[in-house]
């Protein structure tokens, strides 16, 4: 039968389960990335399964989110991965070293293999053909010790490219095109694959940018052919011998089928407060910009940097405006100081950032009160940037720059500015001295892994109770993010400390959640979470998860829930529980008491679960679509306990 790539891929990877669409799968996984942020929790779950060695083809351990060092923490957890790196055979990137997505497609990503990332935009390596898939730290322990990651079986949906771009027309636009398509909800279980004649005319780099926010789609992943210019890409990068070729056989099939000419692509932005909030620059022009952010691991290649450079050459950022650029890579930055290009970004006014996340996730660089925010990167929802009321539309590096010069958004084509034609490199520079190879240590058994006092042991949760005694101790809406949830920023630094960090749960939404659910949980009670459609949208940070677990969390009741997160908040013990009828949102409050005395023995039985609200007297239906090895895991109060107790 005629197979498409994501089929032949996750046949060839196929450990466990039935290739049938909607059931469980389990596939081996090749290689494994981690950031600091969530991978410090990771390494100290791998520790705690006590696993010996790492069983992957490759595992990179990246530091790029918490690189601020306002304090010892951060650098206290950078020791600690550096340290836990040596020990089990993993290559540490150091800070400086740039964008775990960036750099992995760089310098590891392989057409054809699987790549497990803790971080949601691991799929940015469907660019260059893997199977990149975003999970939390746990199941990216697991695989790194050699278990299987389960998803399940996909519906795979092509996305036909004809035509190609015009000047001043992205990637980026691409992809919001497809935002505005497919939304950013509704997707779970669904794979993107990319095909078509246009297919072509895109560098691997802009595939990237394409496969990277597939994650705020909700999709698992979005996967690229690997033809000839995959080919020249690995050439430049000296590593040909990782290419193979990927295309879909003739004749395969797909679920649905959505084309895009790239004729008609328009430059386009995501409006405040969602990636999904898509409108032409066209209808917003003239809007006056506060600050303009140029990088991230959506927008930050060489090719994007060149072209910024090249638009600011001779020109001035607005008085009235500030532009921040940080390179996605030290072999970008490199490259750019070669070519004479950070000169034309300094001369013209620009500010240098490290290549990190930093403002991409909260870190600096926040805007003024009610700042219009101007930014390359994949997600604008409301607060990430640092600033409550700030307004944060997601576009093109090309809108961003000649923004930044005009000081209001700008239809490029319009701007007067000769169009900068910049051509992918033939040779990067390669120098990989940021790297630091498992074969660099000699003696791995004797190296001593630091932990200074911000790392605390990663928390266990109970056996799953018999009955539950629920109170319901917050009650929101729809499209409720991870970053509402676990507010990122100046309190990242808390990650490895799981006692301070959940302190700050609904921070934004609630400041006083955490208070009520540590009372109620230190009487023994149970809490519960009710919220509508699409909850835990954004990030895979599974301390999403972990903290309200830690706070004595037990069930999540949601119209639905994304695909990272309710994988968290199973590897929990928390049970994301989806309403049988949805108007029954509507008949709870906060402080309503949820009861079910037949609630561990509905998880192991498989039926549905029926919840009394006490003050109305009505029986809530809820549904927990389990496979067999979920419904243990979560009996057996997470994934840690499940692993242990195996
Ligand atoms: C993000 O973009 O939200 C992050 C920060 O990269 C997260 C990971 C994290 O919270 O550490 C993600 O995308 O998964
Ligand atoms: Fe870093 Fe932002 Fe990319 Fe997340 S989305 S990995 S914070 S650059």
């Amino acid at each position: 039968m005629a197979q498409n790539i994501i089929e032949k891929i996750l046949r060839a990877h196929l450990r466990a389960g039935e290739f049938v669409k909607g059931k469980e799968i389990g596939i081996r996984i090749d290689q494994t990335l981690t950031q600091d942020a969530t991978g410090t929790m990771a390494y100290l779950q791998f520790e705690a399964m006590g696993l010996k060695e790492i069983k992957t083809d490759l595992s990179v351990s990246y530091v790029d989110h918490n690189t601020v060092q306002a304090g010892f923490e951060n650098a206290d957890d950078h020791r600690y991965l550096q340290t836990v790196a040596a020990r089990y055979g993993i290559v540490f990137s150091r800070p400086g070293n740039g964008i775990c997505h960036q750099v992995h497609l760089e310098r590891f990503g392989k057409p054809g293999t699987t790549l497990l990332g803790s971080d949601s935009h691991t799929p940015t390596g469907g660019g260059i053909g893997q199977i990149a898939i975003g999970a939390g730290g746990l199941d990216v322990a697991v695989a790194m010790g050699g278990g299987y990651f389960y998803t399940a079986c996909p519906r795979v949906y092509l996305v036909k490219l004809t035509g190609s771009l015009q000047p001043w027309c992205t990637a980026k636009d691409i992809v919001l095109k497809m935002l505005e398509t497919l939304t950013t909800k509704g997707n779970v279980g669904v794979m993107l694959e990319y095909g078509g004649d246009g297919v072509k005319t895109l560098s691997v780099p802009q595939r990237a940018t394409i496969a990277n926010m597939g994650a705020e789609m909700g999709v698992t992943c979005s996967v690229f052919p690997s033809d000839t210019v995959t080919k020249r890409f690995l050439k430049a990068q000296g590593r040909e011998q990782d290419w193979t070729e990927l295309k879909a056989d003739r004749g395969a099939q797909y679920d649905r089928v959505i084309e895009i000419n790239l004729n008609d692509i328009e430059p386009m932005a995501a409006c405040p407060h969602s990636p999904g909030n898509v409108k032409k620059i066209s209808e917003l022009e003239g809007m006056p910009v506060d600050q303009v952010c140029i990088g991230s691991c959506t927008n930050s290649s060489y090719r994007d940097m060149m072209t910024v450079a090249s638009i600011l050459r001779g020109h001035k950022v607005a008085k009235t405006s500030s532009l921040g650029i940080a390179p996605g890579s030290r072999q970008v930055l490199q490259m750019l100081c070669d070519k004479n290009a950070v000169k034309d970004m300094i001369d013209a006014g620009a500010r240098i950032l490290e290549s990190a996340c930093g403002f991409c996730i909260g870190n600096h660089f926040s805007p003024k009160s009610k700042g219009v925010s101007l930014r390359t990167s994949n997600r604008n929802f409301e607060a990430r940037s640092g600033t409550k009321d700030a307004q944060v539309y997601l576009v093109s590096p090309e809108v961003a720059a000649v923004a930044a010069i005009t000081g209001k958004i700008t239809d490029p084509r319009k701007a007067g500015i000769a169009y900068p034609e910049i051509k992918e490199p033939l040779h990067f520079l390669i120098d990989d001295t940021m790297f630091i190879m498992p074969a660099e240590t000699e003696n791995r058994e004797s190296v001593e892994v630091f932990r200074g006092p911000n790392i605390g042991e990663p928390p266990r949760n109970t056996k799953m109770p018999e009955k539950l005694d629920g109170t319901v101790m917050i009650r929101v809406g729809d499209k409720i993010t991870t970053d509402h949830i676990m507010p990122a920023g100046p309190r990242l630094k808390f990650r490895s400390n799981v006692n301070k960090y959940s302190t700050f749960v609904f921070e934004n939404v609630d400041a006083d959640f955490h208070k009520r659910c540590a009372e109620n949980r230190d009487k023994g009670g149970h809490n519960i979470i009710v919220a509508g459609e699409s909850y835990g949208q954004g990030s895979s940070r599974e301390h999403a998860a972990m903290c309200p677990m830690y706070l004595g969390v037990k069930a999540v009741l949601a119209k639905s829930f994304e695909r990272i997160h309710a994988a968290n908040l199973i590897n929990f013990g928390i049970a994301p529980l989806v309403f049988k009828n949805q108007a029954d949102y509507d008949t709870i409050q906060a402080g309503d008491k949820l009861v079910c005395d037949e609630w561990l023995s509905s998880f192991e039985q498989g039926r549905p679960v029926m919840l009394k609200n006490e003050r109305t007297g009505a029986i809530i239906e809820c549904v927990c679509a389990l496979s067999a090895r979920q419904k243990a895991i979560l009996t057996a109060g997470g994934m840690l306990n499940y692993t242990t107790n195996k």
